[in-house]
């Protein structure tokens, strides 16, 4: 399950070296990737609960979530298992939105983002707070389908792709960081493709 060492990863042709990270491959393709079942999701018993180190804690309703400021994006997608798609545009709810509604405690410096189906993944709010990382519900100008995390996932484009969870159902706001669910196997913590943050730093020497 773990792909350790750097050796294996052959490098992105020289051409595209400015776009795509270090052994990366593009695909033309947008691939489903889920750990385990596609969990079932309907509009009108859909929440997000928006918890723990917040001045107010809110749980939105899909007419809430509607009513927020949307905001549009460009991005490429790269996933940990070498495959990256470009040129994406998805269209949501900026992070730094969602903070307007919950305001941030002093201590808040991390948040665990929570799927239905029970995933998670573990993102700083200094990271979160960038323009692009958002609550989309769009890609390429269609909802997103079933497999990719409809009806809302988190888009986190500076990060390899298990960072955008899936079905987002919570955004736990936390004082100490704390592992989701591939960073507790093996998946680095922080997972900047840029710097091939792929692995567990001791996995890969
Ligand atoms: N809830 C949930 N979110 C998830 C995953 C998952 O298994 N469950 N997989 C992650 C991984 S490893 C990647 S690369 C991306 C893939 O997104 P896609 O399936 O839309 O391409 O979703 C991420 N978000
Ligand atoms: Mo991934």
């Amino acid at each position: 399950m773990l792909r350790k060492s750097p050796e294996n990863i052959k490098t992105a042709p020289a051409s595209n070296t400015e776009r795509v990270p270090p052994g990366q491959f593009v695909t033309g393709k947008f691939p489903v990737l889920t750990y385990g079942p596609t969990p079932k999701v309907e509009l009108d018993t859909w929440r997000l609960r928006l918890f723990g180190e917040v001045e107010k804690e809110v749980e939105l309703d899909w007419q809430d979530f509607l009513q927020l400021p949307w905001s549009k994006i460009d991005g490429d997608f790269h996933c940990v298992t070498q495959w990256s798609a470009l040129d994406n545009t998805w269209e949501g709810v900026a992070f730094s939105e969602v903070v307007k509604l919950i305001g941030l405690t002093a201590v808040a410096k991390h948040v665990m983002a929570h799927c239905y189906g029970g995933y998670t993944t573990n993102v700083s709010v200094e990271l979160l707070m960038q323009p692009g990382c958002m609550l989309a519900h769009k890609h390429n100008g269609e909802e997103l389908s079933p497999d990719h995390g409809w009806p809302v996932r988190l888009l986190v484009p500076m990060r390899y792709g298990w960072k955008s969870a899936k079905w987002l159902n919570g955004l736990e706001l936390m004082a100490e960081d704390r592992p989701g669910f591939w960073e507790e196997r093996g998946y680095h913590n922080e997972g900047d493709p840029w710097k091939q943050e792929r692995f567990w730093p001791e996995l890969t020497g």
